[in-house]
């Protein structure tokens, strides 16, 4: 399908987001990734790329458009907006000026009152908060598993943390009034499908976990309205769940009396039920082998080293990121000889139990040679990275601790 029939396809009146006017392809350049292997041929077309309002990310797709922040943007536990990772299922995108319209809707079987609400009336009918919390895709890291899966080959970049502001969804969802009875929430966002085979991005949630006071929905990220490609001009946010429930664009959102069987729930992000610890179950959307993928698990990220960079063997500096499902950072641990020894991490300011928590360590001398550089974070709740992959079809929840080789002189 070329480009004018995809605008055909959209209907009128909504014009796709152009992304090939505006995104200047610039010349490929080398991605360091650290500690892993990416599948063959993934680095050959992963490049860096800028998007509108965007500094350059590493592109892994571009229509639909998933492109991933690049490591140098870790080295802070805040990921600043314009390097933000991108992720879209669908290629039906929508402009700012498609968006001038926006409205947020509230309905379903399970209200008493639907309701339609403007930017405005949203920010000025609700107390206003804000919230740390990292979003990141399920498939964070899918690029690692072994055997590789199908789906958008993501290194470690498909996350990020910020400080969302926004109005809590459980204030939004008693205005409506709420029936009991209510088992889910349904949730749309403005984007689309270009071809009438593919499922439109739709989502649900629990109606318990709808309710946490941390759900807000959110139009500002770290102080500034939210960025077209991250959600423009109103989100969800579900701090200490993958970004998969975290609708962008959000248009509606219905209360119901049912689960809801949309194909983004029923077909994809599921895990095999009992694989991964959870603090919440979603029993409204188990089925014999499987369930919804919930909450992040405890990880944790090298920021400063990549795969065979040399350091001094008389004294180094490791540095990261570690974040978890809403529990907190209990430690990290640092290991220069392979994983024999592991040294506590010093952590740095804690920005919130959802955010990156940033840690560091002066070590002070290793063996002189090719050494193997590890990090391992615990939660607060005593759950910890795994040694080796909890293989599962779709390649979600990677929190393998990382293995850096380096060259120490
Ligand atoms: N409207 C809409 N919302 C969406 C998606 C989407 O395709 N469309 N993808 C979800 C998934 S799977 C992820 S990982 C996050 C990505 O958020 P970001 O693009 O702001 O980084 O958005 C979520 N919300
Ligand atoms: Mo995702």
């Amino acid at each position: 399908m070329d480009r004018r029939a995809i605008i055909k396809a959209l209907g009128a009146g909504s014009a796709a987001f152009a992304l090939g006017p505006l995104a200047r392809s610039l010349r490929a350049q080398t991605i360091a990734t650290p500690g892993a292997l990416l599948p063959a041929g993934t680095l050959d077309e992963a490049i860096l790329d800028q998007l509108p309002g965007k500094q350059k990310l590493i592109k892994l797709s571009y229509r639909p458009p998933n492109y991933e922040t690049p490591l140098a943007a870790f080295g802070h536990a805040v990921t600043p907006n314009d390097q933000f990772f991108v992720r879209y299922h669908l290629a039906g995108l929508r402009e700012l000026s498609d968006l001038k319209t926006w409205s947020l809707t509230i309905g379903g079987d399970a209200v008493d009152r639907p309701a339609t609400y403007t930017l405005d009336d949203l920010k000025h009918n609700f107390p206003v908060v804000t919230v740390a919390a990292v979003c990141q895709c399920s498939g964070n890291r899918r690029g690692f598993s072994t055997p590789h899966v199908p789906g958008v080959q993501w290194g470690y970049g498909a996350m990020g943390s910020a400080t969302w502001t926004g109005v809590r969804l459980k204030d939004v969802l008693a205005k409506s009034g709420i029936k009991t009875g209510a088992v889910e929430i349904a949730l749309n966002g403005a984007d689309l499908p270009v071809l009438e085979e593919t499922p439109d991005f739709q989502k649900s949630l629990p109606i318990d976990r709808a309710l946490d006071r941390n759900v807000i929905i959110a139009f500002a990220m770290n102080g500034e309205p939210l960025p077209l490609l991250n959600g423009y001009p109103a989100r969800l946010v579900v701090p200490g769940w993958t970004a998969t429930y975290w609708m962008k664009h959000i248009t509606t959102i219905d209360v119901r009396q049912k689960p809801f069987d949309g194909f983004w729930m029923r077909k994809a992000y599921r895990v095999p039920k009992g694989m991964f610890a959870t603090d919440f179950a979603f029993a409204s959307q188990d089925d014999d082998k499987t369930t919804p993928i919930t909450q992040i698990l405890v990880n944790s990220l090298i920021t400063n080293l990549t795969d065979h960079m040399q350091v001094s063997a008389s004294g180094f500096t490791v540095k990261g990121i570690a974040w978890d499902g809403g529990h907190g950072i209990r430690t990290v641990e640092v290991s220069v000889d392979g994983g024999n020894h592991w040294t506590h991490a010093k952590l740095a300011k804690d920005l919130g139990r959802f955010a990156f928590r940033e840690w560091g360590l002066e070590v002070a001398g290793s063996r002189p040679g090719p050494i193997t550089v590890m990090a391992r974070a615990t939660a607060v709740d005593g759950s910890t990275q795994v040694d080796r992959l909890l293989f599962n079809p779709a390649g979600y929840h990677n929190n393998v601790v990382q293995k850096i080789p380096l060259i120490a002189t």
